[in-house]
């Protein structure tokens, strides 16, 4: 991947989320956050391997794939701020940001509820002849749920076109990964639903775009479903306001040496990495404005879209 792209798209998600934590200070964005940072390199890797016609599915901790996927910082800003942007109308806030136009089948907050979602998209693709991939992102803790299982055993009996991306940022909440499991990684868990797996570096950009390519690929292929296990660390809280009293001292030190801004900062300098923060901080207000200008819901909207 162009390193100048990679940089601007992670630090980008970096910088909005770090917005909005100010929003959220000043009042204008209610409710928990649950922030992508540290971990964005694992959607811009993924989304850079995807087609438009693909499916996208993710979890509450999905700003970074909403923004790596193409959904439009003004109306991701309207839907943070209780606006009725075209995303969940303003009724969905952080944890529901939805695009159809975008293939962004939804994030959810349900833990592990996109996998059999994900999955029905890979069953639908049988049938549309779009040959279209589902991808979705899950957590650690996540593939401990029960509807996971149900459905990898479901994509991998049928070769469904199913990618399950597994940030591994070591916790489930305030629970390590090494005290949920019995085997060492969660990798080997795909050979019993008859997947391909991987595992790769998920700050490394590069290495998550070349194993969901391989995936994608693959389930293009007819060849079936595949579970990549991404390696990563979040460098803030479970969610916005985690005082992460369970985390050893020095342990998000030690992550912020690997962590992805960092890493391709150094790799594209300072000369081209200031003229890019430049534009993301323009980027950003002009978003923010235009957010501004998002009406609120109408009463009306809260029986829109229910099944009577
Ligand atoms: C079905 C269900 N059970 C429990 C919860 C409470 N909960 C919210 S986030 C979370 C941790 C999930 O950890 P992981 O899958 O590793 O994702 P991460 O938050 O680390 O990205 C839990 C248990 C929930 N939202 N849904
Ligand atoms: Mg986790």
């Amino acid at each position: 991947m162009d390193p100048l792209f990679a940089y601007r798209t992670v630090r980008l998600i970096r910088r909005f989320e770090e917005r909005l934590v100010e929003l959220k200070a000043d009042g204008l964005i209610q409710g928990s956050m649950h922030l992508c940072n540290g971990q964005e390199a694992i959607p811009v890797g993924a989304c850079a391997s995807l087609k438009p016609h693909d499916a996208l599915t993710v979890t509450y901790r999905g700003h970074g794939w909403a923004i790596a996927r193409g959904l439009a910082l003004d109306q991701l800003f309207a839907e943070l701020q209780g606006r009725a942007s075209e995303l969940s109308g303003g009724l969905g806030g952080s944890p529901y940001f939805c695009s159809a136009r975008h293939g962004f089948l939804g994030e959810n907050s349900i833990v592990g509820a996109g996998v059999p979602i994900a999955m029905g998209a890979a069953l639908a693709s049988r049938f549309d002849g779009s040959n279209s991939v589902s991808l979705v992102a899950i957590g650690d803790g996540a593939l401990n749920q029960g509807a996971v299982h149900e459905a990898l055993n479901m994509a991998g009996t049928m070769r469904l076109p199913l990618l399950v991306v597994v940030e591994n940022n070591v916790y489930s909440e305030l629970t390590p990964v090494r005290d949920m499991i019995a085997t060492p990684t969660l990798v080997e868990r795909a050979s019993i639903y008859g997947m391909a797996s991987e595992t790769v570096d998920g700050n490394d950009v590069d290495a998550v775009e070349g194993a969901v390519l391989r995936a994608v690929d693959q389930a293009r292929n007819g060849d079936g479903p595949s579970l990549i296990e991404a390696h990563t660390e979040r460098l803030v809280g479970h969610y916005d306001l985690d005082p992460q009293h369970y985390r050893p001292s020095g342990e998000v030190e030690d992550a912020m040496t690997r962590e992805p801004v960092r890493r391709l900062r150094e790799v594209v300098g300072d000369a081209e990495g200031n003229r890019i923060d430049a534009e993301i901080e323009q980027a950003l207000d002009a978003a923010l404005a235009a957010s501004r200008q998002v009406p609120p819901p109408t009463p009306a909207m809260v029986t829109e879209n229910l099944y009577a």
